[in-house]
């Protein structure tokens, strides 16, 4: 019996890769996240690129409880299973008549076909509009990997990452247009890509990556993982979350600096302080807060 989701949402999202628009904040969530997007952004002078603010769930309480929202975890059960980890958080936002734009691409295409339950949830928290550089997909791409070439395009926000080879057909392109506070899921394959904010107003967003197991070994996960829901996830040899983040702001915004800056370096090591068993994840799972 899903938790959230119609019989058919569920059928849709198999066949196209897609689900959207699901409604997901309250508008006083919404009002509060967006003020801690802000305070962040502020720090940061701006986040531009998501190199510049990532994985905050694991520095910030307002970042790691929305990754364990209810809504969101009840809507991603329905479509990868009772057992769900959060593999990171990115933020993507495009200023007023900003030229960044994200190239075609597969989110799992690294991860190889045979992890096949994965899913990637998009939360506005401004309009998403066609203006404003909303996410595109091509419908039905996620049941085969396409080959991926290195992007070399400077306003790439993912510079450096991968894209699709092969040239997307304008025609085949479907926009996700979405309202503040609403979701949208793609699958782990689902080609996808925006353009640039030809718009007077910011696109802000959020991407959640969920994954359930059969899935990876210790070895194929850089950052340490947080287990949302069930069990099963425990048992794989995955680095997991030591505990939720706590404090304030001003608290842990130093260290999360530190974090970003050795991120971007390409230091992909992840501090130990933030490193725990499965014992000690077991006793700070989302659903037990
Ligand atoms: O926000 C965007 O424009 C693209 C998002 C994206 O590529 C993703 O969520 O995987």
């Amino acid at each position: 019996m899903p938790r959230s989701l119609s019989e058919s949402q569920i059928q849709h999202y198999d066949q196209t890769g897609l689900l959207a628009p699901v409604p997901v904040l309250s508008p006083d969530e919404l009002l509060s996240l967006r003020g801690h997007y802000e305070q962040l952004a502020f720090h940061l002078d701006g986040i531009h690129t998501p190199m510049d603010a990532p994985h905050p769930h694991l520095y910030f309480p307002w970042a790691y409880e929305l990754v364990c929202h209810p809504k969101v975890l009840d809507t991603v059960e329905d479509v990868i299973g009772p057992d769900v980890a959060v593999l990171g958080m990115t933020l993507f936002c495009k200023p007023p008549y900003s030229s960044g734009h994200v190239a075609w691409h597969q989110d799992g295409y690294r991860w190889g076909t045979e992890t096949t339950k994965a899913v990637s949830v998009w939360l506005a928290l401004t309009e998403s509009t066609v203006e404003n550089g909303c996410m595109h997909v091509q419908l039905g791409t996620h049941r085969q990997k396409h080959s991926h070439t290195l992007s070399t395009s400077q306003s790439n926000m993912l510079y450096g990452g991968l894209e699709v080879e092969e040239p997307i057909d304008p025609d085949h392109m479907t926009p996700v247009e979405l309202a503040p506070g609403e979701i949208s899921l793609h699958h782990y394959m689902l080609m996808h890509g925006s353009f640039a904010n030809t718009s007077a107003s910011p696109r802000l967003g959020i991407a959640i990556r969920y994954i359930a197991p059969p899935t990876w070994t210790s070895t194929d996960i850089l950052q340490p993982l947080v287990l949302a829901r069930g069990t099963q996830l425990g048992k794989l040899d995955l680095r997991w979350l030591k505990s939720p983040p706590q404090g304030s702001f001003e608290t842990n915004f130093p260290q999360f600096l530190k974090f970003v800056q050795d991120h971007q370096r390409g230091h992909q090591h992840f501090p130990h302080h933030l490193h725990g068993s499965v014992e000690d994840h077991a006793n700070s799972r989302c659903s037990m807060r």
